[in-house]
């Protein structure tokens, strides 16, 4: 035998007997250095793990059910689990939403009164951005040990993804414990960088050239805007008839057509929302054509957060 045969047929004994396709099989929280955390949407629910390892994480979203999700990061006060935010937070949001599609504005800002206190210390730590059906994207960040959650809260019908009518059970929302032991994964290294800020909006240090990126954001500061959200950036794909206004009132999740499916262009991940002085990293894969970087806030164009650059 070509001592190369003998080389591949030692790798394939190894893989049979020590589970190399792992990942095909069941999501696994590691993947080589990089500690990967496979996240899956399938239908109207997350598979992911249920634990992993502290340090810099990179959350892998293979989005392959019909529609367009992403997951949200947070990281939740001590004491508190999955159990108490789909009991007192998402059928808060659900009633708020029906009262503001009913137009029923000032009962619907009554009604967000009624979250509980502890909704106000939940830290937003990044996840994987808008992500279109069919769409694989990777978004790092690095995790301190806790309790986390992902969620999505795009809507079909006016109903949140994270909220099921079904009191027996859950919506798009997954629990996950970040652990005490670090996956001494190392931090990823940028080929572009995004500021995110209130003054400037969305900016980038770079033409982005055709290929693949690792796009560093740093929160240079972070505010509420007029949809209780803090700014953050995603990546759509823009085509000849994508109404641009349609986009940016599809941002806003307060509006009744706002994060509602399906989305008017294709999104191809991002970073969600997290506090001043925080970054994470998301990957792109660019070819030639139209595109913009944009913020899930109100008017974002009006915020400098509606950038929209051609790679050539
Ligand atoms: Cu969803």
């Amino acid at each position: 035998m070509k001592p190369k045969f003998i080389v591949t047929l030692l790798v394939l004994i190894v893989c049979i007997s020590s589970g190399c396709s792992e990942r095909e099989s069941a999501p696994s929280h590691q993947s080589g250095d990089l500690n990967v955390v496979d996240v899956i949407a399938r239908g109207l629910e997350f598979e992911a793990p249920d634990e992993i390892p502290s340090g810099w994480a990179t959350f892998r979203l293979s989005n392959e059910s019909g529609m367009i999700h992403f997951a949200v990061l947070q990281r939740l006060p001590a004491g508190i689990t999955l159990k108490d935010q789909q009991e007192q937070v998402a059928p808060v949001f659900q009633k708020g939403m029906d009262l503001l599609n009913a137009g029923e504005i000032d009962a619907a800002m009554e009604n967000f009164g009624e979250l509980p206190e502890w909704f106000g210390q939940i830290e937003f730590m990044s996840g994987p951005g808008l992500t279109s059906a069919g769409q694989t994207t990777e978004t790092s960040v690095y995790l301190e040990p806790g309790t986390y959650l992902l969620e999505c809260y795009v809507k079909t019908n006016g109903v949140f993804h994270s909220y099921n009518p079904s009191p027996s059970a859950y919506g798009m929302v997954h629990e996950l414990t970040v652990t005490e032991e670090s996956s001494s994964a190392p931090e990823p290294r940028a080929t572009l960088t995004i500021t995110l800020s209130s003054e400037r909006g969305i900016e980038i240090d770079a033409e982005p050239t055709p290929g693949k990126h690792i796009v560093a954001v740093h929160f240079e500061d972070q505010q509420v805007h007029e949809n209780f959200l803090g700014h953050d950036v995603h990546l759509v794909r823009l085509e000849n008839g994508t109404d641009i206004e349609e986009l940016a009132i599809w941002m806003d999740w307060s509006q009744p057509t706002g994060l509602q499916t399906p989305a008017p262009a294709e999104f191809l991940g991002g970073t969600n929302e997290m506090s001043a002085g925080e970054m994470a990293y998301f990957t792109v894969h660019l070819e030639p054509g139209r595109y913009a970087w944009i913020a899930e806030v109100t008017n974002p164009a009006e915020k400098g957060m509606l950038k929209i650059f051609t790679v050539r």
